[in-house]
């Protein structure tokens, strides 16, 4: 469903397993800060609210979207994690950046994911305009952050129900 029709913040919180023993890692983009500072907040936000703990939590910052496959990947590598949120924000220039950062993280983070048998959940926003990404960080849409930290626990949680 387009965001425009859904609030990217909503969701059931009956049905989100607890998170209190869950270990996540944050990779987020220092391009578009303002932005992705709300995600981030969002995303803590939300975490904290489902039992996460900070000490269980890890917040590495990246100079751009396009890093946040290799700094997900060190988490996976270098950290022991049951999810990790990759966050950042591209917003389409006058050139054709935006389609290749775009390709190049969505499938980056495909292959992270198949890769490590670990969630590594896609928090990017992909916006034609500046108000767009602020409209989905906190604004009138919600805030992407926060549904990126619910699919993490779910993930997370889904993961320990199969493999036990
Ligand atoms: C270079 C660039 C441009 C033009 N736009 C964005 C953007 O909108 N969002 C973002 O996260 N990063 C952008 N970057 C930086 C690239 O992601 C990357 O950091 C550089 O190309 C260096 O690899």
């Amino acid at each position: 469903m387009a965001s425009n029709l859904k609030n990217l913040s909503s969701y059931d919180p009956g049905k989100i397993p607890d998170a209190s023993d869950m270990k996540f890692g944050i990779v987020v983009s220092e391009w578009n800060q303002e932005i992705t500072s709300s995600l981030l907040k969002g995303a803590l936000d939300t975490l904290h609210k489902h039992g996460a703990k900070d000490e269980n939590i890890e917040v590495r910052w990246v100079p751009g979207s396009f890093e946040l496959t290799l700094g997900g990947q060190f988490f996976a590598e270098y950290r022991d994690v049951d999810a990790v949120l990759c966050l950042g924000c591209v917003i389409q220039g006058e050139t054709r950046h935006f389609d290749f950062i775009c390709q190049g993280v969505s499938y980056g983070i495909t292959d992270l994911n198949l890769n490590n048998n670990i969630p590594f959940i896609f928090g990017v926003l992909t916006t034609d305009t500046q108000q767009q990404a602020v409209d989905r960080s906190g604004g009138r849409h919600g805030n992407k952050g926060d549904e990126a930290a619910i699919t993490a626990i779910k993930m997370a949680a889904l993961q320990r129900e199969m493999e036990n």
